[in-house]
């Protein structure tokens, strides 16, 4: 009788286990506990059938089995009954869980932010195809057929007479074709160059190129123009130099370095102990890049520039290497400003 009441035990969690409703549940009493036929019952009745001398422990053990069933029942009952379970526990005052809006790329957070100083000083936004015809890319920005920048082993070409633009000047040999001077405008966007991937070098980047056409824009403009924006970017501690350089598109050409943003000049690793960073080209658009979109370079004179869009986002945010940007790494997108309203 003892391995008897050890099994029901057994028998009975299991059954408890797997009821799913009420219905089951009282399936569960009537088979241990009913009146006529439940098997603990059936147990009790067979008590006086015992040895006097085992009847008294037999009993207890029977007794507090049944209430252990009656206990394990009521509280399965109640599990079904409780809140959770009917899906009404709801408390409509809980605040929510903030969905994950995501946040723009850094570069989108940069490139938002140099656009927003443009247009403060009156440039509008041009764009242009990324797939471009040699003309816009190449031959209207004075580079010549020879030049190694049109090489296949430094540009992307997409067909007889096309290429993957290497830079964003296109877009201004386009809307000067398009438009009569005075402009102002800058031309953001992808680009693309045949360069090894490294902690500097991804083939696909984004640039930022302007300029200003119009009657007797100077060099002094453009020094003023550039100066004004660095300032506007990284604070009015920031000083801006002008070293001559060669580009086909301008003459003169020159680099523009800015005193280090971290060290502000006094040398640190930033800057590689000088004190300053090159940070983008400019010069004064040549005559010949006026001639290719019909303007009369007598007339009119015009300064232009062009910046790396991701160079920039690595300075301001730190960054060692710019192939994160392309990794789309969560963990690393999460960490920069989010504009989006939350
Ligand atoms: C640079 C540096 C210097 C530039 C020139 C022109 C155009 F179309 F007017 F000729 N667009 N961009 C330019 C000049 C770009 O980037 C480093």
């Amino acid at each position: 009788m003892e391995q008897e009441l050890k099994d029901l035990r057994v028998e009975f969690s299991n059954a408890l286990a797997s009821a799913r409703d009420e219905a089951a549940l009282e399936a569960i009493r009537i088979r241990f506990l009913g009146q006529k036929s439940g098997c603990l019952t059936h147990l009790m009745r067979g008590l006086g059938r015992l040895p006097a001398d085992q009847r008294p422990r037999m009993g207890q053990t029977v007794n507090s089995l049944k209430k252990e069933m009656d206990a394990g029942l009521a509280a399965a009952l109640a599990a079904l009954a409780s809140p959770e379970r009917r899906g009404d526990g709801l408390d409509p005052t809980l605040p929510g869980c903030a969905p994950n809006l995501g946040q723009l790329h850094p570069i989108t957070l940069v490139r938002r932010e140099l656009e927003e100083i443009f247009i403060s000083l009156g440039y509008s936004i041009e764009e242009g195809p990324e797939v471009e015809t040699e003309f816009h890319n190449f031959e209207a920005l004075n580079i010549p057929p020879d030049h190694p920048a049109r090489d296949d082993h430094d540009s992307f070409y997409a067909g007889p007479g096309r290429v993957l633009r290497t830079h964003t000047s296109p877009v201004q040999i386009r809307t000067m074709q398009r438009c009569q001077p005075p402009l102002k405008f800058i031309a953001p966007g992808m680009v693309f160059r045949r360069d090894a991937i490294d902690p500097n070098h991804t083939p696909a980047f984004f640039q930022l190129e302007g300029m200003a056409v119009g009657e007797r824009v100077s060099l002094a403009d453009l020094k003023g123009t550039l100066t004004v924006f660095w300032r506007r970017l990284f604070g009015d501690r920031i000083q801006v130099r002008f070293r001559p350089s060669y580009f086909p598109f301008v003459e003169p050409g020159a680099e523009v370095d800015i005193s280090c943003i971290l060290c502000l000049g006094k040398g640190c690793r930033a800057c590689g102990g000088s004190g300053w960073i090159e940070i983008m080209g400019a010069g004064m658009v040549h005559p010949a890049v006026f001639r290719a979109v019909g303007y009369d370079p007598d007339r009119v004179s015009g300064f232009a520039f062009g910046m790396g869009i991701d160079r920039i986002a690595k300075l301001k945010y730190g960054i060692e290497d710019l192939r994160l940007f392309w990794e789309n790494d969560l963990r690393f997108l999460g960490q920069f400003r989010n504009e989006s309203p939350r």
